[in-house]
């Protein structure tokens, strides 16, 4: 036989052992929570700041490569300002010609950048005379003699 006492003592008990358990649970979720926010900040905001400091200096071009040719066949830019050409090839790996690479390239500003399939890399020059220069691709199917994969860069003063 148990006392009124003792099943008092039991329940408060009981109690006492749910009331921890939702603590727990209450800090487990604020961990949870908590750490996905810091986890989110840490990955967005090096992009957003990339981003900010970039812009201030540099114009960028965004280019994709496929086999129809650039996705952008005249590109404006001014004389003595920083212009960043980011090429991205949308082609796999698994292309016949090429590897599924892209290349824009200028010879008389020496810019070369040769995408990797579905990869993207840039560049940053400052093309310092006004002119019409032209860029091509001469990694991918046709190479030079392509007519899609070609592109007027005007540099105005
Ligand atoms: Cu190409």
């Amino acid at each position: 036989m148990t006392t009124k006492r003792e099943r008092r003592m039991q329940r408060m008990q009981v109690m006492s052992q749910r009331r921890r358990m939702r603590l727990w649970k209450r800090w487990a979720y604020f961990f949870i929570v908590s750490g996905a926010a810091v986890g989110a900040g840490w990955l967005l905001v090096p992009a957003f700041w990339v981003q900010g400091s970039r812009s201030d200096d540099a114009a960028i071009v965004e280019i994709k490569g496929t086999m129809g040719g650039f996705s952008t066949s005249m590109i404006r830019a001014k004389a003595g300002q920083p212009l960043t050409i980011r090429l991205t090839s949308v082609d796999n790996r698994f292309h016949t010609d090429g590897g599924g690479k892209h290349q824009f390239a200028i010879d008389y500003l020496k810019v070369n950048i040769i995408a990797p399939p579905l990869g993207t890399r840039e560049a940053t020059f400052t093309p310092a005379e006004p002119g019409i220069y032209d860029y091509y691709c001469d990694v991918c199917c046709g190479g030079r003699a392509n007519p899609t994969m070609v592109g007027k860069l005007i540099v105005e003063a």
